[in-house]
């Protein structure tokens, strides 16, 4: 299996920890990636392959997928066993619901915290207008934070036992933390949450890998990680 990841792409490393979490081998293909061209110049397989050009894209034999949701799904059905979605269909369809939180709905506000890895602009007054978006949208995770929060309390994984749901709103609470975005404090069930996903060997590793791509690529963040 191959998968054509991203260095700092939260999407392939969400793909990343599922594989762990299964105990998959594959082989990690990091595609060329700055903080100040992007994703460019475009790896060719992942241009073939993805009509979007983006990655995460897995090869495993004859197929071809993008879209980490996707890739995911096809993991869990192709590979069962350890399982990444509950059985009944009405969980299954809680689990979803969940991984479009994180993919989509904080991927909302967390995309106005995005410039804090890129080098800062020669002009201060666009840095600080950027800021002053950046600090509504912590406003909006800040509340995203409490829903999950809510969500957990009582328990100790989203969908009950650990399923690609955790995966998926980890990845957008670690994005968040990685980004100097609010803290966890206030909300015991997700700091314990997030405690017990953070050392999980799959999670380990993956965040591992960020932090060292981070080192080599990004700007430091003022407030990343800060409790
Ligand atoms: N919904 C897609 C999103 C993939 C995505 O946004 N990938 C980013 C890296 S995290 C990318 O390749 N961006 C380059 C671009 O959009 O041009 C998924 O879940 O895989």
């Amino acid at each position: 299996m191959k998968l054509y990841s991203g260095p700092v792409s939260l999407f392939s490393r969400k793909v990343e920890i599922g594989l762990h979490e299964k105990g998959l081998a594959f082989e990690q293909i990091l595609v060329p990636f700055t903080q100040t061209a992007g994703y460019s110049p475009r790896n060719p397989d992942v241009l073939a392959i993805n009509p979007k050009a983006q990655v995460p894209v897995l090869v495993d034999g004859d197929l071809s997928l993008y879209d980490s949701t996707v890739i995911l799904e096809y993991l869990d059905e192709a590979y069962p066993d350890p399982p990444l979605y509950p059985k009944t269909p009405v969980e299954r369809a809680r689990c979803r619901l969940f991984d479009v939180f994180g993919d989509e709905v904080m991927l909302a506000p967390l995309r106005f915290l995005m410039h804090r890895t890129e080098p800062k602009p020669d002009d201060p007054q666009r840095w600080s207008a950027k800021e002053d978006k950046a600090r509504e949208a912590e406003a909006a995770l800040a509340g995203h934070f409490a829903e999950i929060d809510r969500a957990l309390e009582g328990r100790n994984y989203l969908c009950g036992t650990f399923s690609a749901a955790d995966i998926a709103v980890f990845m957008a609470v670690f994005w968040t933390r990685r980004l100097g975005g609010p803290s966890l404090k206030g909300h015991e069930a997700l700091a314990s949450w997030y405690g017990r996903l953070r050392a999980r060997p799959a999670f380990a590793r993956v965040i591992e890998e960020i932090r060292a791509a981070d080192a080599e690529l990004s700007a430091p963040v003022e407030g990343a990680f800060a409790e």
